[in-house]
């Protein structure tokens, strides 16, 4: 899948620098995914190596069971997309190693896939649009603003960025840096400012220059739990109220490598604010993938984009059959 395909409300006309940028990139995607995911799609490969698949067994079906849920698919999950499995391999006479991981690839494709295809992107139609982005510390938030703020200038989407992470005095610090590396505007303010007058001041700030997308750093801990919920719900209704019908995305960032724990934080998120898409993040590092699965079947949160490094680049929109691929195939398919 490709940047452009990833937004709604992106003009038809898209500047010559990104359409090549982008060919550039399709051009051995699937390898540079299978690279980039390293580690979260060789572990399940290589469990999947261990695997005769010498028969159809209630063996094999434990060892497949066995090999999700150890890379974080979770219990539910994993039962729903093995007893599909068994089904359709009992259904189309499918034995061998081949077919059975392709079938599960395309089960687990489906299964990641939104109902409603629009679902998945990502929202800039109007001027401006506004995209808040939360979650825990430490998950990506600050560097994904970065990299989304690449992309978009790449299409012709101005962008700005707002410090609202203004509890600990680095993060506006570091998202300065990153605003400055992608040549694009920030509104900030002191460090323990009142995050609510920042944003106010954002969008204030995006409606007189005509900045096109205005994306929001907040903080990701506060002294509590409650304090940080209140806080975000405070800042969204301080947007809502410049913008009706603003913030047309929230972004929820997950980091990948905290396995069943970025499931936990997502809950009490998606509890607290209205989670319009997750950003999974490091799954070029240890995660083991199977998290974006559990994320999809238990909370019914589309996944967006996916953080595969710490490079501008390293940014990209989730495409469900790519990502199944890459998890469970050994071979490039035709055509890629
Ligand atoms: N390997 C890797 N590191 C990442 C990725 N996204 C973020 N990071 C790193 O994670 C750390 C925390 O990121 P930051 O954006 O500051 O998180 P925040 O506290 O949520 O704003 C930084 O060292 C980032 O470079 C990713 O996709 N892959
Ligand atoms: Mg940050």
């Amino acid at each position: 899948m490709d940047w452009h395909e990833a937004f709604k409300g992106l003009s038809s006309e898209l500047p010559a620098v990104a359409v090549e940028h982008e060919d550039e990139e399709r051009r051995g995607l699937f390898g540079k995914l299978r690279e980039n995911l390293g580690k979260a799609g060789g572990a399940l490969r290589e469990h999947f190596r261990t695997i005769l698949f010498d028969g159809i067994t209630d063996e094999l079906w434990e060892q497949i069971e066995e090999a999700l849920i150890f890379a974080d698919v979770g219990v539910e999950a994993t039962v729903r997309i093995v007893e599909q499995l068994e089904r359709e391999a009992a259904e189309e006479n499918l034995t061998t190693r081949d077919e059975l991981l392709g079938r599960l690839s395309e089960i687990v494709a489906r299964l990641l896939s939104p109902d409603d295809p629009d679902e998945r992107l990502i929202d800039v139609s109007q001027q401006p649009s506004v995209i808040l982005v939360v979650g825990v510390n430490g998950t990506g938030k600050t560097t994904t603003i970065g990299k989304l703020a690449f992309r978009l200038a790449e299409l012709g989407k101005t962008p700005l960025m707002v410090a609202a992470d203004t509890f600990r005095a680095a993060a506006v610090e570091q998202l300065s840096e990153w605003a400055s590396r992608v040549g694009c505007e920030i509104v900030r303010q002191a460090p323990g400012s009142d995050p609510a007058a920042v944003v106010y001041d954002g969008i204030a700030a995006a409606r007189s220059r005509g900045a096109a997308v205005v994306i929001v750093d907040t903080a990701g801990r506060l002294h509590t739990q409650v304090n940080l919920m209140n806080e975000l719900a405070k800042v969204r209704r301080v947007i809502e109220k410049q913008i009706p019908g603003a913030p047309h995305e929230t972004l929820l960032v997950i980091d990948a490598t905290t396995g069943q724990n970025g499931l936990r934080q997502a809950q009490v998120f998606a509890e607290s604010v209205e989670v319009t898409g997750v950003v999974l993040t490091k799954l070029d590092g240890s995660a083991k993938g199977g998290i974006v699965i559990a994320i999809r079947e238990e909370l019914g949160i589309p996944i967006k984009l996916i953080g595969v490094g710490e490079r501008l680049e390293d940014l990209r929109p989730f495409d469900p059959d790519e990502f199944a691929r890459a998890l469970f195939l050994d071979d490039t398919p035709a055509g890629s």
